[in-house]
């Protein structure tokens, strides 16, 4: 007899009731594993516990954060936390296991419960199965928090009732005890859709796909399907007709709401009038590029795609203008911080794989003296190559993969290195000349120098104000 079946056969009917009103047994079957103690655990914590189900977390670090242990203990003293290393009888024993994105599916203790036939799934899973508005579904490598963000705003000036959450840092799951708006908006991680099979969006579209995560994903194909997952049973499907490889996919499927950046012959796309470019949205001329505020053609990009996602809830041409008009972008993308001696000084810090880094150095103006660096993931930097010898006039390295990225660049241009943000700034000042934007866009994750990519692009902006700018 298997470990779930002695424990199944166990429990009394009456034990399971009082398991259910959260009161402690020894004996309790746990209905949900909780595999990861930060952000998304703690919300399927909160989420399970008003359901009255009987939770258990697993956390396979010594040190979680230490607010959300603290929260746990104290909200919800019944529910059993297991730190350190996975043991899998705390797998085995249980009835259905919520997987946190940052924990791989390829985890041992998750492989030997799904042999066993436990479903594993994600909190986007858990959210989808209870949301009662339409979800709309944005993911890509790159451009998913700026696209979310701006529809939301555009979504709200029409007067439409919207909850944002997911990647972007509002668990999903949080979002389902505010009161039920017109629409979801979630920002969703390969990491997600990996784990979520009955999404069902309203809309749904793939930004772009580069490489980003190699460390969790084995080829560049099961990266980019994982984020194509999100197009099954949705609604509307929007893409990009330029992004061939995305289109193959999106086109067969769904309601399709088509934007391109070349063609005219698609939902939302840019026209030319008198010599000014237009967006152009079903035929109607929306607003001329120069008169929008966030900068770059990637951020263009990211217009035309919300618009495509507009289109599906129906938005006035009127909340369109509104909103484009105003809207300047988020902090840490291409996000502009002073001009000292003509120089324009840019953070990038949201740049944390080659693909953003590639956009920003192409949209900006030229040349750039580049600061990147920091944790790799697996990428390979030989792929920035070219965009670096086209658009830098040098590179400051910083962080744990900088001799690897120096490796990768082959000496394209004259490359530095830097220990500290302090010394990163001194020394793109020491190669920028008049006319040059410096440019921090690390092409990398953060976390070997900073505790995340808005500490990171916080401590540039520092060092910059307070050793250039004064
Ligand atoms: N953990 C383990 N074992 C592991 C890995 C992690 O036990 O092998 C534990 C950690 O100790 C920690 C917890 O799991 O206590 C962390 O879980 P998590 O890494 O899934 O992070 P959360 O705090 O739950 O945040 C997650 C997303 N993080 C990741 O996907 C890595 C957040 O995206 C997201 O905002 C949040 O859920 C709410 O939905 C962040 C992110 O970096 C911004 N995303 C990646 C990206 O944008 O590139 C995908
Ligand atoms: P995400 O949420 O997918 O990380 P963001 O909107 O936060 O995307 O932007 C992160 C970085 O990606 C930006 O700093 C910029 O360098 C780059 N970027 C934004 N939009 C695009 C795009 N459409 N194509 C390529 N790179 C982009």
């Amino acid at each position: 007899m298997s470990v779930i079946e002695v424990e199944a056969t166990s429990l009394n009917k009456n034990a399971v009731v009082t398991a259910r009103r959260g009161k402690s047994l020894s004996n309790k079957k746990v209905q949900f594993l909780v595999v990861g103690l930060g952000a998304s655990g703690l919300s399927c914590v909160r989420y399970l516990m008003a359901l009255d189900k009987t939770v258990k977390v697993v956390d396979s670090r010594l040190n979680p954060p230490a607010a959300n242990v603290e929260e746990l203990k104290k909200k919800w003293p019944e529910v059993e936390l297991s730190l350190g290393d996975f043991n899998f009888s705390d797998f085995a024993s249980a009835e259905e296991i919520v997987v946190s994105p940052g924990v791989p599916m390829q985890t041992a203790e998750i492989q030997l419960a799904l042999k066993k036939g436990i479903t594993c799934y994600g909190d986007i899973e858990l959210f989808a199965r209870h949301a009662k508005a339409p979800i709309i579904a944005v993911t890509g490598s790159n451009g998913k928090s700026t696209t979310v963000t701006l529809l939301t705003e555009l979504l709200r000036e029409d007067g439409i009732k919207v909850e944002l959450g997911g990647n972007i840092g509002i668990p999903a799951l949080d979002l389902l005890t505010k009161k039920v708006p017109d629409y979801y908006v979630l920002e969703l991680s390969s990491f997600q859709l990996e784990t979520t099979s009955k999404l069902k969006a309203f809309a749904a579209i793939v930004l772009n796909v580069s490489a980003d995560h190699m460390d969790r994903y084995e080829t560049l194909q099961d990266y980019s399907d994982s984020k194509t997952k999100i197009f099954s049973s949705a609604k509307y499907v929007m893409y990009n007709i330029d992004d061939e490889a995305i289109a193959s996919i999106a086109s067969k499927l769904g309601t399709k709401i088509t934007y391109s950046m070349k063609s005219t012959k698609v939902d939302v796309c840019l026209s030319e009038l008198n010599n000014e470019i237009w967006i152009k949205c079903k035929n109607e001329l929306i607003i001329k590029v120069n008169e929008l505020k966030i900068a770059g053609s990637h951020n263009i990009e990211n217009v035309l795609a919300t618009l495509a996602l507009a289109l599906s809830a129906n938005v006035s041409k009127h909340a369109m203008i509104n909103t484009l008009r105003s809207f300047a972008g988020l902090a840490h993308r291409t996000q502009w911080i002073l001009e000292k001696d003509e120089v324009r000084w840019y953070n990038d810090s949201k740049g944390t794989n080659i693909g953003a880094t590639n956009a920003a150095l192409q949209g900006l103006p030229q040349p750039i003296v580049l600061i990147a660096g920091g944790q790799a993931k697996g990428a390979d930097f030989s792929e920035l190559r070219p965009a670096i010898s086209e658009h830098a006039r040098a590179v400051v390295l910083i962080g744990e993969d900088a001799k690897k990225i120096e490796e990768a660049l082959q000496a394209c241009v004259p490359i530095a290195h830097a220990m500290s943000m302090d010394e990163a700034v001194l020394k793109a000042a020491s190669y920028a000349q008049p006319g040059d934007a410096v440019l921090l866009s690390p092409a990398c994750a953060s976390f070997d120098m900073f505790k995340n990519f808005i500490d990171r692009g916080e401590s540039y902006i520092d060092s910059v104000k307070r050793l250039i700018g004064e």
